[in-house]
């Protein structure tokens, strides 16, 4: 294998404690890995190349230590931190594991459930500043429902709302540098959960207080798991200069939840993704959310973490050199010629061009002759991709 895929700082790569440090427990299985420390995670995040760990409060500090425990604990992260060089870009709250949460946690039926998560998250957030957090992430895991019979959605969508309101200007209150990246799932752990898509946190984040402070943290796995083109969700989130955060990981269309290593099974769709990364010039954190396959044991956990870096980086070689091919970008000016016809009716709207389009009279079958080479295009496309140009 090539050594020439090193990771530098500028490509932000990114894993959660939770991800290199999960145990391989399943719903049929218990954990084959003992756990590891967070001080342990942070060496073998520093081992394999990694520029910066993120946590949720409980993955640092379990949610019954006393604060001299938590004292300990966070001035021993600090010490990791400073010995590796691991920065924390981006935190998080664990709103899912505790039985509080059973049945949500900003919208849950029970006010004392809600106010509960403001006051957990307060404290997440101050924790994830303390130790240098710019962006915070929102999964709400438990935010949903098994029936529509106990609770009702728009209700629920107002509670969270309120929720994120609150907590942009607790945001503001306190003076913190910190952005909010709101991250959809469309089901797993709740049998549906609200704002399941991309494009659906998109629309419900110009309804909030303070928009201008949060965006989205799509995950190739979300919306995978719903039969989407991740692709376009992450294109819809740039141009809406809402892509404040990304989770790369791997997942097959309608199967479980699986976190699969990035780029371990839909490679083509990963290559896209990366060229669009890439061509846009994304410059924030890329975030590896995903966990080895149960069979491994943490040197397998180590390959995984490797293997995420190593496909990005050679997926990012792939763009470049797709960018670069002369045949592909003939066709690609072929296919996107324009020979400027048109131009007096494109951009905005006027009375005169409304009016002289409406006469423009068109050859509908002559424009609808040739055909588009997608054929051609997308054959070199996976021909370099296997390696072949
Ligand atoms: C999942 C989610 C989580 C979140 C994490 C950070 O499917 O479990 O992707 O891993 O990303 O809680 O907020
Ligand atoms: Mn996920
Ligand atoms: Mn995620």
């Amino acid at each position: 294998m090539s050594d020439c895929y090193q990771p530098c700082p500028e490509n932000k790569f990114t894993f959660g404690l939770w991800t290199v440090g999960n145990v391989g427990r399943d719903p049929f299985g218990e954990p084959v890995r003992s756990p590891l420390s967070p001080i342990e995670i942070v060496h073998l995040l520093a081992d394999i190349g990694a520029y910066g760990v993120n946590f949720h409060d409980n993955d640092l500090v379990p949610i019954d230590a006393t604060s001299a425990e938590r004292n300990q604990i966070i001035g021993a992260f600090k010490a990791a931190l400073q010995e590796t060089g691991l920065t924390v870009p981006m935190a998080t709250t664990n709103l899912f594991t505790d039985p509080i949460f059973r049945d949500g946690a900003f919208t849950a039926n029970d006010p004392k459930v809600r106010a509960y998560a403001l006051q957990k998250t307060m404290n997440a957030i101050d924790l994830g500043v303390e130790l240098g957090a710019q962006i915070y992430v929102f999964w709400g895991g438990r935010e949903g429902v098994e029936t529509d019979a106990g609770k009702n959605p728009q209700e629920a969508l107002k509670w969270f709302r309120e929720a994120l309101n609150f907590l942009s200007s607790y945001v503001q209150d306190q003076g913190y540098n910190l952005k909010f990246a709101l991250e959809p799932k469309p089901n797993e752990p709740r049998g549906d959960i609200y704002l399941s898509t991309v494009g659906a946190m998109l629309a419900f984040i110009e309804t909030l207080d303070h928009k201008e402070m949060v965006g989205v943290n799509p995950e190739v796995a979300h919306e995978h798991m719903a039969g989407l083109n991740f692709l376009h969700a992450v294109a819809q989130a740039w141009d809406a200069g809402k892509l404040f955060h990304i989770d790369l990981n791997d997942q097959a269309f309608g199967r479980y939840d699986q976190d699969f290593r990035f780029g371990a099974h839909n490679l083509k769709s990963a290559f896209f993704l990366v060229k669009f990364l890439e061509d846009v010039g994304y410059d924030g954190n890329r975030h590896f959310d995903a966990h080895a396959y149960r069979s491994e044991d943490y040197e397998g956990v180590k390959d995984f973490a490797r293997g995420c870096i190593r496909t990005y980086l050679i997926l990012q070689e792939k763009a470049k050199q797709f960018n670069a091919d002369t045949e592909i970008q003939s066709l690609l000016a072929e296919i996107h010629a324009d020979d400027g016809a048109m131009a007096p009716y494109q951009g905005a709207y006027s009375t005169a061009k409304a009016t002289a389009l409406k006469q423009h009279v068109f050859d509908r079958r002559a424009i609808s002759q040739p055909g588009h080479a997608y054929e051609r295009l997308d054959q070199l496309a996976i021909e370099l991709l296997l390696g072949v140009r």
